[in-house]
């Protein structure tokens, strides 16, 4: 677990006015956060230990040295009482008279994790039951001037839901939830908690039901009346002008006149202006309002991501009253789903051009959610803009995400594929679950929709595949019930994710499609793998057992998931396990292995490509040049395959603990080998290699949207780099295309060459420059007789680190540099090394590290057995 850093320098005594801007002082608006002075303690005992807020009760703990590091070795199964028990947080939060004198005092809770009571001066103020929700309640009439008592008690997730089941009569299907582990049996309950999926265990992820008050709590203090939400809205955009409406919600104590004004904050220009009379309550008021020749926001390759920054202004009388901001990147965006000869498209047309969506799975970056740093945040999102993605979905297990993961996507052009928080799990349906479903969804539509970067709002994660229609398919659910609760079950479904979501989306954000569930081949058709409309979770390779070259025959129109594990590199493996630990098949090994096949599946596949690993070391390692090698042929497949298929997620982007697991960085964002293989093979041109039926044939893909003229090179070396065959061919390559440049029976092209001796080298320049490079192996590496290279290093100090020219006299396969003590980052890794070529790679880090060139070692594929 990292350590929990938060920096705490504001004295709760002193009330914070909160000022928008450090321009304008807002005598109307005051909030104070409530993070000082928590003390927290297992309900029952005597003794208060400090609190951090946010925070929660496990990193609590452990800050306290109560326990030991939840991530580390097998510890998880020891901090299973954790959730079994109910927690206590206080403060006291002092008030001074000039904040009783506010007409309006709200205590706003952003997210408490997951059933609280919460007392302000030993009265009840407020119960929740769902993290995923913001709760503000007025608080005046609890306050005193001096010292009021905030407590909040945490009831046991576990002993809540319990009698859910209970009184329900029967198990609803949550295949990821590990009850077991939690000392519950086959009880599994996490469906009835609106709570985060994954917190109850998934297929990469430990057990830790978490508690406490995630995000920030602060008092709120108001008069007169105040902006609660501003929503652009894009009517209609040209090259000439934006026709915008601000559409703003204000809640007034009486009536009275008030003036609202939006404008373009970076330039102090007025937009719009409107004189309203507000009345008591809640008010609609909108401003129609024009930006002339619009930047339009683009996603990363295609143009800036361009933001404005809009303010709006609440005047009575000669007051400001309130201010509201948001950022908006002007777009327009569409999910075209038309019939053509082949089914129907699935793709996103941005600013009217369909754009290929190149990207990964997302889930949270921790288990215990307020421990990641927006440092973290921005780690995370441009290791993905930096592998060439212009999608990230944020998958139905996790949480809707910090507004700054948003906030980062809209700055770097990251659409979101928005799933609304239900995975691989059927859902009760009584009313109050159904109430409280919509609350949490109309709350995150709002907070969420006036970022550019939001594309789809998506039902859930794989239920309709689960459960299936009819009689057909499906994963055997349906199966374990009568008629009449199959009936039931699947009216609850029905009622959320075809009736409540899609219509509080219609009614919050109508400029944003609507899909029901993923994968799905149509809004009412069920997912499978041949289907040739909708998206796809392509699981025939890893969970099927499949050979990757299945990749290449099972492409959709949208390819939403499909993926294979790996483990993390050797320095992420020894922050949870001891030397005694590292064996693959250890318990503490086990323990950071949450597929249950996970590791046999690894063998199996490693065995059909590669020689067995020679040591627990080469074994990390090798799983991920495997990784890397099986995914690399998945994505390369469907961009050959465009427009037919436009877009590819892998599973999965990131980690939330140190585990083997599908991601392509690891829980300390440390790149795989994957991650260099994405980056390059969503490089903006690639070129691509691949045999089909004993025919060779080299494509070129490309996402600019300018054609480009430009050298194809192939090169038929020897493992020595003798020249076996050479070409060099002109192409055109269209915009926004995928096109074959050459095609040859990989008998004639190999005609007397020994294949197993021979790599192609194909590149693809413009004016010399290097647009994308491949190889291409004809039999599988282990069918190689991979030779001992001789590698030349040259090191060079620059400014943030060093620069490695590396040379060799025969080929060296996926070669890992590395160096043990330090943890800067390789401008490449995992790569072929071929004779005859120079590669110059960059380690940045800004440690000076004595003897960096015996420091950095390098292995290559025939190291490892
Ligand atoms: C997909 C995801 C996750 C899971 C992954 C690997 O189904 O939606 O539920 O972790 O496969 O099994």
């Amino acid at each position: 677990m990292k350590y929990l850093v938060i920096i705490m320098n504001l004295s709760w005594i002193t009330l914070i006015t909160f000022y928008n801007n450090a321009h304008s002082k807002l005598p109307s608006l005051a909030i104070e956060e409530i993070n000082q002075g928590w003390q927290f303690r297992q309900v029952g005992e005597a003794a208060w230990f400090p609190a951090t807020v946010p925070g929660i009760v496990h990193t609590d703990l452990f800050d306290n040295k109560i326990i030991e590091d939840p991530f580390f070795r097998t510890n998880e199964k020891d901090l299973q009482w954790i959730d079994k028990i109910d927690w206590e947080y206080k403060t006291i939060i002092k008030v001074d008279k000039k904040l009783l004198e506010r007409e309006n005092i709200e205590l706003v809770f952003k997210g408490l994790d997951n059933y609280a009571d919460v007392y302000l001066n030993d009265s009840l103020l407020l119960s929740t039951d769902n993290m995923f929700r913001e709760w503000r309640m007025e608080c005046k009439s609890y306050l005193n001037e001096g010292e009021n008592s905030l407590k909040i008690l945490f009831h046991s997730a576990v002993k809540e839901d319990l009698p859910k089941l209970k009184q329900l009569g029967y198990q609803l299907p949550a295949v990821n939830d590990q009850s077991e582990n939690g000392g519950l049996g086959d009880k599994k309950i996490s469906i009835f908690a609106r709570k985060a999926g994954y917190h109850y265990g998934w297929d990469w992820g430990p057990r830790f039901v978490t508690s406490g008050i995630w995000r920030k709590i602060y008092l709120e203090a108001w008069d007169n009346a105040k902006i609660i939400d501003m929503y652009i809205k894009q009517k209609h955009i040209s090259t000439e002008k934006a026709s915008l409406s601000g559409v703003f919600e204000i809640q007034s104590i009486g009536k009275q006149n008030a003036t609202l004004s939006i404008s373009d904050y970076k330039k102090s220009d007025n937009l719009g202006k409107t004189e309203t009379l507000l009345l008591p309550g809640l008010n609609t008021v909108i401003i129609d309002f024009d930006i002339k020749n619009p930047k339009l926001w683009w996603t990363n390759g295609l143009g800036e991501a361009h933001l404005y920054k809009l303010m709006g202004r609440l005047h009575i009388g000669d007051n400001t009253i309130d201010e509201a901001y948001k950022n908006i990147g002007i777009r327009t965006l569409k999910l075209i789903q038309e019939k053509d000869s082949l089914g129907r498209s699935f793709y996103f047309e941005l600013n009217s051009i369909p754009v290929f969506m190149k990207g990964a799975n997302y889930i949270p970056n921790d288990n215990f959610l307020p421990s990641v740093s927006a440092e973290e945040y921005e780690e995370v999102i441009q290791a993905a803009v930096d592998a060439n993605m212009n999608m990230l979905r944020v998958w139905g297990g996790g949480i809707y995400e910090n507004d700054i993961f948003y906030d980062l996507c809209d700055k770097y052009g990251i659409l979101v594929w928005q799933d609304f928080m239900f995975a691989c799990a059927m859902y009760p349906g009584d009313d109050a679950f159904v109430e409280n479903v919509k609350n949490e969804a109309i709350q995150n539509v709002k907070r969420l929709r006036n970022h550019p970067c939001i594309a789809l709002w998506c039902g859930n994660n794989e239920i309709d595949a689960a459960w299936g229609y009819g009689t057909d398919g499906g994963w055997g659910w349906k199966e374990r019930f009568s008629k009449e609760i199959q009936e039931n079950i699947w009216n609850n479904y029905k009622k959320i994710f075809y009736d409540i979501l899609p219509n509080i989306v219609k009614q919050y954000n109508k400029e944003i499609y609507y899909w029901p569930s993923s994968p799905m081949a149509g809004p009412d058709k069920r997912a499978f793998y041949e289907a040739t409309s909708g998206d796809i979770h392509y699981w025939g390779v890893w969970h099927g057992k499949e050979p990757f070259e299945s990749f290449k025959l099972k492409i959709g129109r949208f390819m939403s998931e499909y993926g294979f594990q790996s483990f993390p590199e050797f320095k992420t493996v020894k922050a949870y396990t001891i030397p005694e630990d590292w064996d693959i098949r250890s318990d503490v090994m086990d323990a950071h292995q949450r597929s249950g096949k996970g590791n046999e599946l690894i063998n199996t596949y490693m065995n059909w490509y590669y020689k067995s690993p020679k040591d627990f070391e080469s074994f990390l390692y090798m799983s991920q040049v495997l990784q890397a090698g099986g995914l690399k042929m998945a994505i390369e497949a469907h961009r050959r395959k465009t427009p037919y298929c436009m877009g590819t997620l892998y599973w999965q982007l990131n980690d939330c603990w140190p585990v083997a697991s599908w991601s392509s960085i690891d829980y300390y964002r440390r790149w795989k080998a994957l991650h260099y293989f994405v980056k390059k093979a969503y490089n903006e041109i690639l070129v691509s290699p691949t045999e089909d039926d004993g025919v060779f044939s080299i494509w070129i893909i490309s996402d600019r949207l300018e054609p480009v003229e430009a050298k194809l090179d192939l090169d038929l070396i020897d493992l020595s780099g003798n020249i076996l065959f050479q070409k060099k061919i002109a192409v055109s390559i269209n915009a926004n295309s995928s096109q074959c440049f050459f095609k040859k029976n990989t008998k004639e092209l190999l005609t007397g060459i020994d294949k197993k001796n021979v790599v192609l080298i194909v590149k693809v320049s413009e004016d010399e420059k290097i647009l994308s490079s491949n190889q291409y192996y004809f039999v599988p590496i282990k069918n190689i007789d991979l030779p001992v290279p001789q590698i030349t290093k040259n090191i060079k100090t620059i400014k943030n680190g060093y620069a490695i020219t590396l040379n060799t006299d025969k080929l060296a396969k996926n070669i890992y540099l590395n160096i043990d003590e330090s943890d800067g980052f390789f401008s490449d890794n995992y790569f072929d090394l071929i004779p005859g070529e120079i590669s110059t790679i960059y380690y940045f880090t800004q440690e000076k590290i004595i003897d960096f060139k015996n420091k950095l070692k390098i292995i290559s594929v025939v190291d490892s057995y």
